[in-house]
């Protein structure tokens, strides 16, 4: 896929002319550009300011802008927004400019932004940008430092960017039901000195999630905990891209968590190091080896490593959340025997399945009559079959040949000679199980603390 000719034809084919947003501002905002592909879309080089390497939004694009007398304008349209999950099911989500989450918003250190938001949405908004350092008066809380933006009304933001760092924009205003419905972005502030904190490849998404009943598509906005769809940037696994690089190259992933509950964001293959935070970059001397990393909500996390060959698997370490919908409230069926039971229920409903007796891994391969709309609840398949994953998963995929800039999928990994995983097939011998321990074999031995040496 071209990601360059989809950016242009994403965002030319629909811009939208100010004046459809704003007949009195028409001559003085920016055009608001408009995207509903899901793709990952690679930016184009900053065409104009300073220079900086862009950041890859997965599943996702970064907003252009304007140059006016120095000042960066950009220009964001809160609105409905039809978002599809994975190849199957789509949501009635609100997010920005055609998407949910909006489109990242990239801007180097030192830069003067200038922010239009048109609030298209049945209600009243904020933007609050997460993270970032800037006066009380454009931190965008309703009724705190601003009045909250009316329906059909635009606001403008402006701020000098003071740090670099991994940030977020989210309204704050009817938090609970806009964040409910996928109102949520990247804010990302790049160094001025481009050659800091340099990598290869820079990849970000937000974490997030939705309560969408099977056979629908609107959210449940008063769900506190019972979410039923875990996504990356409101995709679920098969729908997620994967991350794909070239053996050696120096790998960011920055993951912002703007879900309920914390994420232990795990992944295969090479170790990795947590270089940034919320508060900035970590200095060298204080990062530490790792290969989960826990990212509690509101929080914002960068890390690296040095990609290795491979086809490395990246996922919320919480099994739940690498299941879409079907998975919860399944009832646990494992040892038990229901085939005479199931034969008398087939005379009634000839389509009666017996699941789970064996554990759920059946599902996965499984064709199963779903609701409309609705995902499987473990899907995506691989080289060697059904992958049983949904939810948030995907795949680090480096390989030795991949160009710089190519970022499209390069297919399964071949694995060297005698570095795979095979069957055993020669005669296996007798299982000889060591005999059990007589019962007065262990004499327990309590020792008590006597006088000041147990202390
Ligand atoms: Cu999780």
């Amino acid at each position: 896929m071209n990601h360059r000719r989809n950016f242009f034809k994403a965002a030319g084919a629909t811009m939208v002319g100010a004046a459809a947003v704003s007949r009195a501002g028409a001559a003085l905002l920016p055009e608001a550009a408009i995207n509903t592909s899901p793709a990952t879309q690679l930016p184009p080089a900053p065409p104009t300011g300073r220079p900086f390497q862009p950041l890859v939004t997965l599943n996702g694009w970064s907003l252009p802008w304007r140059m006016k007398n120095n000042v960066k304008e950009f220009h964001l349209v809160a609105e409905p927004v039809v978002r599809e999950i994975a190849p199957g099911m789509t949501a009635n989500l609100w997010g920005y400019n055609g998407s949910s989450p909006g489109p990242t918003i990239e801007a180097v250190e030192g830069d003067r932004i200038r922010i239009f938001v048109t609030n298209k949405l049945p209600e009243v908004t904020s933007v609050h940008w997460h993270g970032v350092l800037l006066p009380s008066g454009m931190d965008g809380v309703t009724g705190l430092t601003q009045p909250p933006i009316a329906v059909g009304k635009t606001f403008m933001y402006e701020f000098v960017l003071q740090r670099p760092g991994t940030f977020m924009y989210h309204p704050h205003a009817d938090e609970m039901v806009q964040m409910a419905m996928g109102m949520m972005g990247l804010f990302i502030v790049h160094p001025k000195d481009p050659r800091q904190f340099k990598v290869d490849r820079d990849f970000g998404f937000i974490l997030n999630a939705y309560d969408i009943q099977p056979g629908s598509a609107t959210p449940q906005v008063n769900t506190m905990l019972d979410f039923n769809l875990w996504t990356w940037n409101s995709r679920a696994f098969p729908g997620i891209d994967p991350f794909v690089a070239r053996t050696g190259e120096r790998v960011r992933i920055r993951v912002g968590n703007l879900t309920m509950t914390n994420h232990p964001i795990h992944m295969h293959g090479p170790h990795f190091e947590v270089t940034g935070t919320d508060g900035g970059w970590v200095p060298k001397s204080a990062r530490w080896p790792e290969v989960t990393t826990d990212i509690a909500v509101g929080q914002m996390r960068a890390f690296e490593f040095d990609a290795l060959a491979g086809d490395w698997a990246i996922h919320c370490h919480k099994s739940h959340h690498t299941m879409n919908a079907m998975g919860h409230g399944v009832p646990t069926m494992i040892g038990v025997d229901h085939r005479e039971v199931a034969k008398k229920i087939t005379r009634l409903i000839p389509d009666y399945m017996v699941m789970g007796d064996r554990g759920m891994h059946d599902m996965a391969e499984m064709e199963m009559p779903l609701p409309d709309n609705t995902l499987p609840m473990m899907t995506g398949t691989g080289p060697f079959g059904a992958i049983g994953m949904g939810g948030m998963f995907s795949v680090v995929k480096v390989r030795d040949n991949i160009q710089r800039g190519d970022f499209k999928d390069p297919g399964p990994y071949q694995h060297p000679a005698g570095t795979l995983a095979s069957e055993y097939t020669a005669e296996a011998p007798e299982v000889v199980r060591a005999a059990a321990p007589k019962a007065d074999s262990h004499t327990l031995q309590v020792r008590k603390p006597t006088g000041h040496e147990g202390h």
